[in-house]
Formats: C-alpha cells, sequence, structure tokens
C-alpha cells in the first residue's frame, strides 16, 4: 500500500538477511512467512486480493487453498472449495448464499431441535455439520458455548495500523502524533503540514545504511558497515536517533547513533542488551536505552 500523505521521517526496517541464513527470519504467532524467507505479514493480509508478499506468496492458488480456512471473520462461514465468506446470519435463511447451496439444505429444518435445546444466549448457527451458538458482531461465546463476552478485536495483529483500543462490542483505532487516521477508520498516514520536512525512507542493507527520497531516487549513504549488514532498523523522530542491529556469525549487536538532519551519524556507540541478537528480526521503540 503507497502512502503518497507523508511529511514527517518514515522509519522502516527490512530483515536484510546474511545468504547464508536463508532462514534467520522467524515469523510471529499469526504472520505469514513469505517464500522468499525475508517478509512476515499478517495472516490476515492473506489472499485479499492484495499482493503483499514481494513475491505474492500471499495470493497464490497454492497459498489460498491452505490458508482460506481460516481466513473467514468472526461469524462468517467459508462457502466450501470457495474464498467466500458468509454471515452466519445466511446460513438456513432461505436464500441460496453459497454457489453450491452449501447454507441451505434439509439439515436446515432437520437441527431446529438440536439448536433448541443448546439455549443460545445469541444466536445458533446451523451447518451441514452441526450446530453451535454464536454471539452478535462485536462478541464472542463464552467458555460455556452459549454465553456472549466482548471480542477483543486488538488481540488480532494488524487490527490498527497503529494503535487500538478495545470498547464492550467493538474497538477504536488511532494514531501516534504527527499520523493522520484515514477513511478505513484503521490506517494511519503522516501529516503534511507547511515547513515540515521533506519525507524520506531510511534503509538498512548489507553493507550500509542509506537514505533515499520516497520514489527511490537521491539514494545517499549514510553509514558503511563493516560486518555482516543489517537485520533490523528503526528511527527515533523526536530525538533523531537511528538504532540498527548488525549480525555476525556467532552474534549480534545493537547500535545507536544521532543524526541530525538525517546528514550523517554521530555519537556512534553500541548498547549492550544481555540477550542474543543474532536472530533479531526488527527493532522497536529506542526510548528506553537512551
Ligand atoms: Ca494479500
Ligand atoms: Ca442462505
Ligand atoms: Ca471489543
Amino acid at each position: 500500500m503507497f502512502t503518497p500523505i507523508i511529511s514527517c521521517y518514515i522509519f522502516f526496517f527490512h530483515p536484510f538477511l546474511p545468504l547464508s541464513h536463508p532462514e534467520s527470519v522467524l515469523c510471529d504467532v499469526g504472520e505469514f512467512h513469505c517464500h522468499t524467507k525475508e517478509t512476515c505479514i499478517p495472516e490476515s493480509w492473506l489472499c485479499d486480493g492484495e499482493p503483499d508478499c514481494p513475491d505474492a506468496s500471499d495470493e497464490t492458488d497454492q497459498t489460498c487453498a491452505q490458508e482460506v480456512v481460516i481466513r473467514c471473520p468472526l461469524n462468517h462461514i467459508q462457502c466450501i472449495g470457495t474464498k467466500k465468506c458468509i454471515h452466519f446470519n445466511k446460513l438456513c435463511n432461505g436464500a441460496r448464499d453459497c454457489d453450491d447451496g452449501y447454507d441451505e439444505g434439509v439439515h436446515c429444518r432437520e437441527l431446529l431441535s438440536a439448536c433448541h435445546e443448546l439455549r443460545c444466549r445469541y444466536g445458533c448457527v446451523m451447518t451441514r455439520n452441526g450446530t453451535f451458538c454464536f454471539c452478535a458482531d462485536g462478541f464472542e461465546v463464552g467458555e460455556d458455548g452459549t454465553s456472549c463476552r466482548d471480542h477483543d478485536e486488538c488481540a488480532m495483529y494488524g487490527a490498527c495500523s497503529q494503535t487500538c483500543t478495545n470498547t464492550y462490542g467493538s474497538y477504536r483505532c488511532s494514531c501516534t502524533q504527527g499520523y493522520i487516521l484515514q477513511p478505513d477508520r484503521i490506517s494511519c498516514k503522516a501529516k503534511q503540514d507547511p515547513g515540515d520536512p521533506r519525507p524520506v525512507l531510511l534503509i538498512g542493507g548489507p553493507d550500509r545504511i542509506v537514505i533515499t527520497d520516497l520514489n527511490g531516487t537521491g539514494l545517499q549513504p549514510l553509514r558503511s558497515l563493516s560486518v555482516n549488514g543489517t537485520l533490523a532498523l528503526d528511527f527515533q523522530h523526536n530525538q533523531e536517533h537511528v538504532c540498527w542491529v548488525l549480525s555476525t556469525e556467532s552474534s549480534g549487536q545493537l547500535r545507536c547513533a544521532e543524526t541530525r538532519s538525517l546528514r550523517g551519524f554521530t555519537r556512534e556507540r553500541e548498547i549492550r542488551t544481555q540477550q542474543s541478537l543474532q536472530r533479531m528480526s526488527s527493532v522497536r521503540s529506542c526510548e528506553n536505552l537512551m
């Protein structure tokens, strides 16, 4: 997704990897490992019709045949053998919503008494595989299988572009200072206020850290790296600090530097950590380290 309205510096990390360790990017739970092995994307971006992996492996027939089962949002069910998800309300409602009529059939009549016995607090789902309770949108079935409780949307990675606030029956996305919430109520884009510095990309590459314009022109090296490249990079805008992880064969090193107006690095130093950083794939806020 390209962001046309950007004003402040963008921080950008890219897990550039030593070629001898192609398996070193480990994705978090709830993330999909692109087949190039260099990128992780949220599982919710799989098979959504938009390529998000650099190699588009999130949209191939092979991936979607395996993954489509888990792709339906809350209170939706997959029409068997297709990518289509329909709301539970559309099961046994007398109208054919799945192309093959999977959502309708004699089971709708036969399972009525089983549904009645469940005593669901909100509603009962009848599928060809059986019955179960469901809740209003924004709620999920509790442990007893019949009651309803708030669904914590924020627990799902990628629910909001930046800040997620769970609310009873819903959730709210918001953006940090300098960013503005988009009409989809999920995404944040940097604001372009008059007098703001031009937007740039900071990229940690195999042998150097570079800065470029958003369209890739004006590429300018900021720092050469003497050892095996950058695994991760982050930029702290308000203090003009850059931190990056350098990989070596046996360990990793977290380094930070000041970079006034992104014209080069000063006061570069190593931050000592207890942890091995060898397999680190991202650096987040540096605030506690300064
Ligand atoms: Ca996608
Ligand atoms: Ca139907
Ligand atoms: Ca909620």
